[in-house]
């Protein structure tokens, strides 16, 4: 099937921060309509690809993406419209080399990932399938509804509290089905919430829909997730409703290379410590970007010390590049991806990222970015890739990460013969 452009249109719109970001909409000749909405971190990963700000101090901070904007609308789609590509796929590779730079600074990762995003969806659209339906075929994949890890508690350089660890999710990991997984996340979220305020703490809330409270020790956070567990009438753990970190360290480490977390100065073995005695108190059953990005023999040491015990999930380290996933691969680091459509900048390399920790058992969480709009295509992703795992923040207060549960539970509920649900 080739893919034709007849009209390439992007503009510029707010993400959930009140920063601008890219919606792209592509159309074809035969009228197929399709858009793409970007997102962004804000703490992000040194070697993510890069995205183009306009840098006016003057103009929403310096946040603006006008010249992206220009990009897509002028050199794009001159370049695009009117020309026949073999797949998406084939223009996301048009779009790399149009950039011509390693990290897609020149045209903007967020201008590109925009048009990449749009590009899938037409393509699904033109082979008259659903887009997870879609990206499985291109993946050569079997679709799965994901296990969703909720961001219940937010903290780190999502939050203006005196947290380190930026996310603590609940994983529904015993629950039988997509449904009950998501039902599980709002009880507890709601009975977090009651505990919260019945101890006297805030209840305001951070970037992710998750609460924010003055609490600073990691583990007076968990102590509190495993007391709301049990108020909802789950069982903490595998068989019921498990923990997932994302302490995001590299946001905690300073230019010594030591660890901040709570007033205390921690090297690396002394946070793999922390890590290990926070396993055997509490049912994390995973921890992603538990050292910094920086600090990759930290990373060997954490993996062979707690990897047959946990998830060890690599954010900033990774930055969905399948260059560094296979380094990782090679040096036995971590044993888990997290996986960002706009960290690397195409569908298609978000592709090759998963296929290659599927290749080499690494097991992967598709991901939001903590600055969202409603557009759900990782719910798309997730499924259509089978990957088994996603976060997309709290099962409440934050449309633009709900959007994303109930693109899940539509898809879920659409396929009649019944997608399997869980861990791969
Ligand atoms: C993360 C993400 C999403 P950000 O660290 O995993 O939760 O945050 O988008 O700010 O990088
Ligand atoms: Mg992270």
């Amino acid at each position: 099937m080739t893919l034709r452009i007849s009209h390439l249109h992007a503009v510029e719109i707010l993400d959930s921060r009140a920063r601008p970001t890219l919606a792209v909409t592509l159309k074809a000749p035969d009228g197929t309509q399709a858009s793409g909405a970007v997102p962004a971190g804000a703490s992000t990963g040194t070697r993510e690809a890069v995205e183009l700000r306009d840098g006016e101090a003057n103009r929403y901070n310096g946040q603006g993406v006008s010249q992206a904007v220009a990009h897509v609308n002028g050199e794009v789609a001159q370049a695009v419209c009117g020309r026949s590509f073999a797949s998406a796929a084939d223009l996301d590779h048009f779009l790399i080399e149009l950039d011509g730079t390693p990290t897609k600074s020149r045209l903007g990762a967020n201008a590109i990932i925009g048009v990449s995003l749009a590009a899938a969806r037409a393509e699904a659209a033109l082979a008259g399938r659903e887009l997870w339906e879609h990206l499985g075929d291109i993946a050569g994949t079997r679709p799965r509804l994901p296990v969703p890890h909720f961001n219940v508690v937010n903290g780190g350089a999502h939050a203006a509290n005196d947290l380190d660890f930026q996310e603590f999710m609940l994983a529904p990991l015993g629950a039988p089905s997509l449904p009950e997984a998501v039902r599980a996340g709002a009880e507890v979220y709601a009975r977090l919430k009651a505990r919260l305020a019945a101890d006297g703490h805030a209840t305001a809330l951070g970037d992710e829909g998750g609460f924010a409270p003055g609490i600073a020790r990691p583990e007076d956070v968990l102590q509190l997730l495993v007391k709301a567990i049990t108020d909802a009438g789950y069982i903490p753990g595998r068989d019921g409703v498990a923990l997932a970190l994302d302490p995001a360290a590299s946001e905690f480490r300073d230019a010594d290379g030591r660890y901040h977390v709570a007033g205390e100065v921690l090297s690396s073995d002394e946070l793999i410590d922390r890590y290990e005695a926070i396993i055997d108190r509490f049912p994390v059953w995973s921890i992603e970007d538990g050292l910094g990005e920086d600090d990759w023999d930290g990373w060997a040491r954490l993996t062979s010390r707690l990897g047959d015990r946990v998830q060890l999930m690599g954010d900033y380290i990774f930055v969905t590049n399948p260059t560094l996933i296979g380094q990782a691969i090679a040096e036995h680091i971590g044993n888990s991806a997290l996986i960002k459509v706009n960290q690397i900048g195409t569908v298609t390399e978000t592709l090759q990222a998963m296929a290659l920790c599927r290749a080499d058992g690494y097991t992967q969480m598709v991901s939001h970015r903590s600055r969202e709009t409603p557009d759900a295509f990782i719910a798309d992703l997730a499924v259509g890739t089978g990957c088994g795992q996603i976060k997309s923040g709290a099962p409440g207060a934050r449309g633009e990460r709900i959007a994303k549960y109930n693109r899940l539970l539509e898809i879920g509920d659409a396929h009649h013969d019944g997608l399997p649900y869980g861990l791969l």
